[in-house]
């Protein structure tokens, strides 16, 4: 069975600078998602070694294993992807804007409604943007990384609100966090992701 991966970054560990330091995305990169790879790996061979021995006593233990870390990998990879150089002025354009702005009423709107359903997630969690079957934009809230997921939804945009993924920075100040990841989103990539 093929393993899972950790992805390169597309850019340098300090290219987020000033407004996601290079000593968090390094160690959140290389340790936290990092971990999350292993421990799908191991949860997947652990359930090989199950079906070979017939022994599955130890299977809700191990499925969760795969949906947490596999979870986990999943959400880290688009978040990644989800990020560039930032800018003071960084703001989506072309079809994603007109797709904002017709299901929220202006981006100021979305982001407002955004940061607050992301600041608000209890504990460790994403917020997430989102479109439906029909292509409708929803933004709603992931609790650990595969909880509270709504399935056959395409997610366009993740922003990590685990402590891990901001507090050597911004401590406490989520929604400081908040602010200063909207200004590295790449939007390019959540527009790709719209199909
Ligand atoms: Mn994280």
């Amino acid at each position: 069975m093929e393993k899972a991966v950790l992805p390169k970054l597309p850019y340098a560990y300090d290219a987020l600078e000033p407004y996601y330091d290079a000593q968090t995305v390094e160690l959140h990169h290389s340790k936290h998602h990092q971990a999350y790879v292993d421990g799908f790996n191991k949860a997947v061979s652990k359930v090989e070694e199950a079906r070979e021995s017939g022994d599955y006593s130890l299977m809700k233990h191990w499925s969760k294993e795969i949906a947490f870390h596999g979870g986990g990998h999943a959400l880290h990879c688009m978040f990644w992807e989800n990020l560039r150089p930032g800018s003071e002025d960084n703001a989506p354009s072309g079809a994603l804007l007109e797709k904002i702005e017709s299901t929220f009423g202006d981006f100021a709107t979305f982001k407002a409604q955004f940061s607050a359903a992301t600041a608000q997630v209890e504990g460790s969690g994403w917020g997430i943007l989102a479109a439906d079957a029909d292509g409708e934009l929803r933004i709603f809230t992931c609790e650990n990384h595969q909880k509270a997921i709504i399935p056959g939804y395409t997610i366009l945009l993740v922003c990590d609100v685990w402590e891990h993924a901001y507090y050597l920075k911004y401590q406490n100040r989520r929604p400081e966090w908040l602010e200063n990841f909207f200004k590295i989103i790449n939007w390019d990539a959540v527009a790709s992701r719209m199909g």
